[in-house]
């Protein structure tokens, strides 16, 4: 730990050796490091404001910051000790500053006013002893250092909350994700369907449109899974759920509601062009890892008339009649 020590300190210290820092250095803190001095380690000497000013700035820089600094009131012939004081503040706010006073004029609640600051501002009435040095540096610089540990405990704490925050968040988006997602798929569930619908809705309601909702079943799917097995079987409906994606484009979103159902939303004005690139999908085989399958599919679809009655649950058990009556005639495509 750094602390800067006035040259005037140490001109006011009793058999100070001039100018000769490390002579007064050991005066004040023994040759040999003490307990009490162990932490007086480092210390700077600066014969002005600016020059302290600096060495506070650098010292920061450089990851190192002081834990006190002297400062007598007059510094001539720069800034003053109050302004010294003030600069130094504004770069390290919580640094330890002793006031070394002789003024009977100035009053440590009018040095305070000056400075700015009450929190971590001292005074030393001249004329001191270097006990009295001593013992202040000492004591500021392990109340220092215990702030320190505490504010960078307290940092090392925050730290590690935002990154446990960010890791909430994170696995709460993917479990949001998760909860309206198929897992094979990835489309969306019945859960992400229903919200989809429901914002669907109002654009529709507050644009004067309407929602209609196609229920795509897969024609005898069950034959595939006897056939191939049920790894081609979940091969064929991610094929699937990829073309209808692909048909839908921006257009609506598809869902898939369990096994080999599908249902697809969009706004009434689109369900034409919707239900014809859907139709288009199935003209190509489709492609598994060890087959090209050909795959029909019956669709039934049903349009909300009044938006603003319109439910999901209602459209779905409409659409499900019509898709019933599609299989029922020997399947294809059926309205309700
Ligand atoms: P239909 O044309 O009358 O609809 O005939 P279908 O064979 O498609 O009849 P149905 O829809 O009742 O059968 C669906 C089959 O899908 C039954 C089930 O074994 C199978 N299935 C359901 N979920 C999955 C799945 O996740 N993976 C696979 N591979 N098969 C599934």
């Amino acid at each position: 730990y750094r602390r800067i020590f006035s040259d005037l300190v140490a001109e006011a210290v009793d058999d100070a050796a001039g100018s000769d820092y490390d002579a007064l250095s050991a005066d004040l803190f023994g040759d040999e490091p003490t307990a009490d001095a162990a932490v007086i380690d480092d210390i700077v000497y600066c014969r002005q404001g600016e020059e302290a000013v600096e060495a506070v700035r650098a010292a920061k820089t450089a990851g190192q910051p002081f834990g006190v600094v002297f400062l007598d009131v007059r510094m001539p012939p720069g800034i003053d000790g109050v302004e010294t004081a003030r600069q130094i503040r504004a770069i390290e706010p919580v640094i330890n500053i002793v006031i070394v006073t002789g003024y009977s004029d100035h009053r440590p609640t009018e040095i305070a006013g000056m400075v700015g600051a009450v929190d971590r501002l001292f005074y030393l009435v001249k004329p001191f002893d270097a006990d009295e040095v001593r013992q202040m540096a000492t004591t500021l610089v392990n109340r220092w250092t215990s702030d320190g540990d505490i504010a960078r405990e307290l940092a090392a704490q925050v730290e590690a909350l935002e990154k446990l925050n960010q890791a909430l968040r994170a696995s709460e988006a993917s479990a949001h994700l998760v909860a309206r997602r198929d897992p094979l798929t990835k489309l969306l569930n019945r859960t992400g369907l229903q919200e989809r619908f429901n914002a669907a809705r109002k654009t529709a309601h507050a644009n004067g449109a309407q929602v209609a909702l196609l229920y795509l079943d897969l024609d005898r799917f069950k034959r595939v899974n006897d056939s191939y097995g049920h790894g081609i079987g979940d091969q064929l409906i991610c094929e699937v759920a990829r073309r209808l994606s692909t048909a839908v484009r921006d257009d609506g979103f598809v869902a898939r509601l369990g096994g080999d159902e599908f249902a697809i939303l969009c706004e009434t004005a689109k369900l034409e062009l919707v239900l014809a690139r859907i139709v288009a999908t199935a003209e190509l085989p489709f492609a598994t890892s060890a087959y090209q399958l050909p795959v029909n599919f019956s669709i039934g679809y049903s349009c909300g008339r009044n938006d603003a009655d319109a439910d999901l649950q209602e459209l779905m058990r409409q659409a499900d009649v019509a898709l019933y009556v599609a299989k029922d005639a020997g399947r294809g495509i059926a309205r309700q």
